[in-house]
């Protein structure tokens, strides 16, 4: 059984992006992996959110966990905060990795960039990112093609410190889905969907409803030369919706290329693809949200388990680092 430990932010609604760069794969492989899924509450706090949003966020994406598939008979889902450790190590780490390393991180510039008052947390992010993963001795990292480059920083720290202090952590790989790993906004296809950027129209959130799906897809951007073929780079836009077509259906999105002839006709395959996808989940998450104190108690067992793993892990790095033992 590999260890799995994968995480998503509560920063906003989970989004087709999460699902099928992650979330989806982490539910094809619940039972055969021993998996940790965390709600990476601390990682929210590195851009502004609301106190109760946040609160409130955390609760909607774990119901969201559940409503996409997860069985929390097969996996631990918590939030992140529930468990110290996961920032203690973070610590240790900090002082391994140079600014040098974490200046080269794209996404810290990418999210960092226009805002004169970025947070250092923003900065540290992806040190904590390596903690949650190291705590768990986790060999696989299902995640979107975005966090790779998280993925190579946490595999040099932990090598590093394996080197310096002895055999602590086990280096991790990612596991990049082969289909839709990097879905595109609907408005802006040379951005990824994304949680964080205002796009309502760009981006289709997980539980939304079936006209909401449909009109998204219909005033998504393409292009005017009016065939249709897949290239990413040359059609940005129609080769987007050939990929959701191709996660949503299991194809590929070369061979369904030649299956339409006109922008409208693939649009029309996309929305009922996405709707017929995304439909039962939603159903699924309405119900559970209602629930709070279910939810709160799944999180606690989860955090439970959690903290006896990752204290564990901690306690090993402490000690090789030549923290005096209490
Ligand atoms: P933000 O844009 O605010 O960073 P996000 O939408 O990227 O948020 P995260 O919680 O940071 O969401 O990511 C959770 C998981 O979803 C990660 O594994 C990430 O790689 C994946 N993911 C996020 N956006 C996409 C996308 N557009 N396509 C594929 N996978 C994605
Ligand atoms: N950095 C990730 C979220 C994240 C994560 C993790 C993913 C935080 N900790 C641990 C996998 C494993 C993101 O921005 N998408």
């Amino acid at each position: 059984m590999a260890r799995v430990l994968s995480g998503i932010q509560p920063s906003g609604d989970l989004h087709l992006g999460n699902y099928l760069g992650a979330l989806r794969q982490w539910v094809a492989r619940q039972s055969v992996d021993d998996a940790y899924y965390c709600i990476v509450d601390l990682h929210a706090l590195t851009q502004a959110i609301d106190p109760a949003e946040l609160r409130r966020r955390t609760l909607e994406t774990a119901a969201g966990f559940l409503a996409a598939g997860l069985d929390p008979e097969q996996v631990t889902i918590f939030a992140q905060s529930h468990v110290p450790a996961h920032t203690r190590l973070a610590w240790l780490l900090e002082c391994t990795a140079t600014m040098g390393e974490l200046n080269r991180m794209t996404q810290f510039k990418d999210k960092g960039r226009g805002n004169e008052s970025v947070r250092v947390g923003l900065f540290t992010y992806p040190v904590l990112m390596a903690a949650d993963i190291l705590a768990y001795d986790a060999s696989h990292v299902p995640v979107g093609e975005d966090q790779r480059q998280h993925l190579e920083l946490t595999r040099d720290l932990a090598t590093r410190f394996n080197h310096h202090y002895g055999e602590v952590f086990v280096v991790p790989e990612a596991t990049i889905p082969q289909v839709a790993a990097r879905v595109m906004d609907l408005q802006q296809p040379d951005r990824k969907m994304s949680k964080s950027i205002p796009s309502p129209l760009g981006r289709i959130d997980l539980f939304e409803d079936a006209d909401a799906i449909a009109k998204k897809v219909k005033k998504a951007v393409t292009d005017a030369e009016g065939i249709v073929a897949y290239d990413p780079i040359a059609k940005p836009g129609v080769s987007s919706l050939l990929d959701l077509l191709a996660a949503a259906t299991n194809g590929s999105p070369m061979d369904l290329a030649g299956n339409y002839t006109r922008y409208g006709d693939l649009k029309n395959d996309v929305a009922e693809a996405l709707i017929s996808l995304i439909a039962p989940m939603r159903e699924r998450y309405l119900g559970l949200l209602g629930d709070e104190a279910e939810l709160r108690a799944l999180l606690a067992r989860g955090a439970e388990k959690a903290n006896t793993v990752a204290n564990a892990t901690y306690e090993r790095a402490a000690s090789a680092i030549g923290l005096l033992e209490r």
